[in-house]
């Protein structure tokens, strides 16, 4: 049965053996098991820490949680009242509809709206729609804002934290070389994080890695001896980096031992600035996932 519903969740089976799994929570994707182009079993391509909450009290440590309307600590006075990346993250969504359902892939709808727990903490009218896509060799993932507002324009920022499965130590992501990016993790005199150019044909996460790179291409390449993903990338204008390696993963509650070496977050967002929507206005962030 290509889609199998329940109260929490949906799961997606593509004919060729591919599957995905869905929590209505935070609309997160918890799994994706995708066979390799040379036909062996399906195999999982993300990462999900075993200490990982799954009941809705906090935020999936993995998968593809959904970033929005912040990222980071919130910086617009208008999310004032949020917390770290944001509300979507930790709001049950509502399945919509199937989107399709043939051979060419199987694909859901899922959509967010202002309920009593947002309006508490966020006064903006907004309507989030998130398309999950799983095709034999490939995952897409498509978020839409729409500003329903008649005379109120929507600012925001939006990401996919996406934490692919691989051999940390190992990875290589490309095409980042010249690049300018913030690095989270060194402080300038003044406090900001450091602002530097990427100089490296290679990026790789052997240290404990947080880099929001700006102007991002619109493929990046994350390989590792044996294996590989490509992240294509539209609507979003950042890729984020990230590896909290053991310096800040052991202090992680809900990262499992060693998980820090399981995983690269490469994270497609729109998160230098803020996106601003006119009323009636929209605006689609796509990641499309596939094995190289
Ligand atoms: O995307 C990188 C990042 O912003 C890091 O700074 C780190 O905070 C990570 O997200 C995880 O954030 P979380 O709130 O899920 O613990």
């Amino acid at each position: 049965m290509p889609i199998e519903k329940s109260h929490d969740r949906v799961i997606l089976h593509h004919p060729k053996g591919a599957s995905t799994e869905i929590l209505f929570f935070g609309a997160t994707i918890i799994s994706w098991k995708a066979v390799d182009r040379k036909g062996s079993t399906a195999s999982e391509r993300l990462f999900v820490s075993s200490k990982a909450v799954l009941d809705g009290s906090k935020a999936v440590r993995g998968g593809i949680p959904v970033v929005f309307p912040c990222f980071g600590a919130p910086e617009h006075p208008e999310h004032a009242k949020l917390s770290q990346h944001g509300f979507a993250r930790n709001e049950i969504w509502s399945f919509d509809k199937v989107v399709m359902d043939n051979e060419a892939g199987v694909s859901v709808k899922l959509t967010l709206n202002p309920g009593p727990s947002i309006t508490a903490l966020y006064s903006k009218s907004f309507q989030l729609a998130y398309v999950v896509t799983l095709a034999e060799h490939q995952l897409s993932t498509d978020l839409h804002v729409l500003n329903p507002s008649n005379d109120e324009s929507l600012e925001f920022q939006a990401l996919l934290h996406t934490y692919i499965r691989a051999p940390a130590n190992d990875v290589s992501i490309a095409p980042l070389l010249g690049k300018s990016y913030i690095d989270k993790t060194e402080k300038t005199l003044d406090g900001k994080p450091a602002l530097k150019q990427e100089t490296r044909s290679g990026v790789d996460v052997r240290t404990f890695t947080d880099s929001v790179y700006e102007d991002a291409p619109q493929k990046v390449e994350v390989t590792w001896p044996e294996g590989g993903l490509e992240t294509r990338l539209a609507g979003f204008i950042n890729v984020v980096v990230w590896n909290p390696q053991a310096e800040a993963g052991s202090k992680m509650g809900d990262m499992e031992e060693g998980g820090w070496e399981r995983f690269v977050c490469v994270e497609p967002g729109y998160v230098r600035g803020f996106k601003k929507l006119e009323p009636g206005e929209s605006w689609t962030g796509q990641q499309v996932l596939s094995l190289l």
